[in-house]
C-alpha cells in the first residue's frame, strides 16, 4: 500500500467553527493527518511518498473554472476588501435569485458556499491543491496497474477532505473533490468504468453532483440519513442519477445508531453493484467518522470493524485508491483509518 502525503496540509488550519450556536475549535484540523501518519508509520505500512505535480487541469475536468478561480483568489480579495478574519459566508442566493456572480468578495463567497462550516484561510488553496495532487499521484499508480495487470492500491493521506465539494460549490470542510478529480483522471487515462465508494458518515453530495448524469462513473454512498444528518439536502435513496446516469448513483441512508452488522449489509450491496457495473478501478472516499465515539456523527462502528471493512473492499479484486475524508475523534482516527488499509492488505 503506497501512501502519498504532503506537509502542505498544515496550510489549512482554521480557527473556529459554529456548532450549536457556539464558536468551537475546528474539528477539521492538522492533528487529524498527524494521527493517521503516525499510525501508518507505527505499523510500517509500506512506503510514504511525496506527490507529483499534475497542475490544475485535472481539477478543471470536474470543477467549474469560475469556481476554481474563486478558490485561487478569494483570500487576496478578502484582504484587499479590508477584512482580517477567516472567510465565513453570511448570505446566500436562497429562493428566487439572480444567477449573476457578484463583484464583491462577500457576495462571491455566498455564491460559491454551501454553508458556514468551511472557513477559507490564507492557506486553504495551498492545502487543498496539495491534497488533490496526492490523490492524483495515487490515481496515476492505480491506472498504470490496470494496464500492466497487477492490482495496485494506494492511500492519499491528505486534508482538507473533498467529497462535499460539488462542481461549483464548497462545504463540509471540502473545497476540491479529490475522489471525483481522481475518478475523472482515471477516465481520461482510458479506464472505461470507474466506481467511487463513499464510506464516510456523511453523504458525498459533491461527488454525486459531479457524476449524477453519467453512466461511466458509478457512485455508491453509505451514510447517516439526511433527514437527521448533514448535508441534509442530498443522500436520499430516491436519488439514483438522471438521464443516461440513471441507475448509476446508489445511496444507502442509515439511521442514527447503526451498528457494523447493519452497515456491512449496505457495504456488501454497494460492492456487488460496483462489481455488476464492471468497474475496472475503485476510488474509496475513506472517512472513519462512522466510529462510535466520533464527536459529530452517530453510527456505532468499533475499531476492529475497520479491518473487516478493508478486507471486504479488497474482495472486489480491483486496483483501489483510498482517499482520506472525515473522522474527528483524533485519538482513534489513526488506528481506525489505518485498520481499513491493513484489513485490505491482509485479505489480498
Ligand atoms: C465533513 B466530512 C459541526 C458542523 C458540522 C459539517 C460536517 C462536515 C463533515 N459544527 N457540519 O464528510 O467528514
Ligand atoms: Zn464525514
Amino acid at each position: 500500500m503506497k501512501i502519498i502525503y504532503s506537509d502542505k496540509h498544515y496550510h489549512q488550519s482554521p480557527k473556529l467553527e459554529l456548532a450549536g450556536g457556539d464558536l468551537v475549535p475546528s474539528f477539521e484540523n492538522p492533528s487529524r493527518a498527524e494521527h493517521v501518519l503516525e499510525r501508518a508509520r507505527t505499523v510500517g505500512l509500506d512506503e510514504i511518498i511525496s506527490p507529483d505535480e499534475f497542475g490544475i487541469e485535472p481539477l478543471l475536468a470536474v470543477h467549474d473554472s469560475g469556481y476554481i478561480q474563486f478558490l485561487q483568489t478569494a483570500w487576496q480579495q478578502w484582504i484587499e476588501a479590508g477584512f482580517k478574519g477567516e472567510i465565513i459566508p453570511l448570505c446566500w442566493p436562497a429562493g428566487k435569485a439572480s444567477d449573476i456572480l457578484p463583484q464583491h468578495i462577500k457576495g462571491k463567497v455566498g455564491y460559491y458556499a454551501q454553508g458556514t462550516d468551511s472557513n477559507i484561510t490564507e492557506g486553504t488553496w495551498t492545502a487543498a491543491l496539495a491534497a488533490a495532487q496526492s490523490a492524483l499521484t495515487g490515481a496515476s499508480l492505480i491506472c498504470k496497474s490496470v494496464k500492466s495487470g497487477n492490482k495496485a492500491r494506494a492511500f492519499s493521506l491528505g486534508r482538507p477532505p473533498g467529497h462535499h465539494a460539488a462542481k461549483a460549490s464548497y462545504g463540509g470542510y471540502s473545497f476540491l473533490n479529490n475522489a471525483a478529480i481522481t475518478a475523472q483522471y482515471c477516465r481520461d487515462q482510458g479506464i472505461a468504468k470507474v466506481a467511487v465508494l463513499d464510506v464516510d458518515f456523511h453523504h458525498g453530495n459533491g461527488t454525486q453532483d459531479i457524476f449524477y448524469d453519467r453512466d461511466d462513473v458509478f457512485f455508491a454512498s453509505i451514510h447517516g440519513d439526511p433527514m437527521d444528518n448533514f448535508p441534509y439536502f442530498w443522500g436520499h435513496a430516491s436519488e439514483q442519477g438522471e438521464g443516461i446516469g440513471e441507475g448509476f448513483n446508489l445511496n444507502f441512508p442509515l439511521s442514527n445508531g447503526t451498528t457494523f452488522a447493519v452497515w456491512r449489509e449496505a457495504l456488501k450491496s454497494s460492492l456487488s453493484a460496483i462489481n455488476e457495473f464492471g468497474a475496472e478501478v475503485l476510488i474509496v472516499s475513506l472517512g472513519v467518522d462512522t466510529f462510535e465515539d466520533d464527536p459529530i456523527s452517530s453510527f456505532k462502528l468499533k475499531t476492529p470493524d475497520y479491518l473487516v471493512m478493508g478486507a471486504d473492499i479488497a474482495d472486489l479484486g480491483i486496483p483501489t485508491l483510498f482517499v482520506m475524508e472525515g473522522g474527528y475523534n483524533v485519538e482513534a482516527l489513526g488506528i481506525n483509518m489505518v485498520n481499513v488499509l491493513q484489513g485490505y492488505e491482509a485479505s489480498l
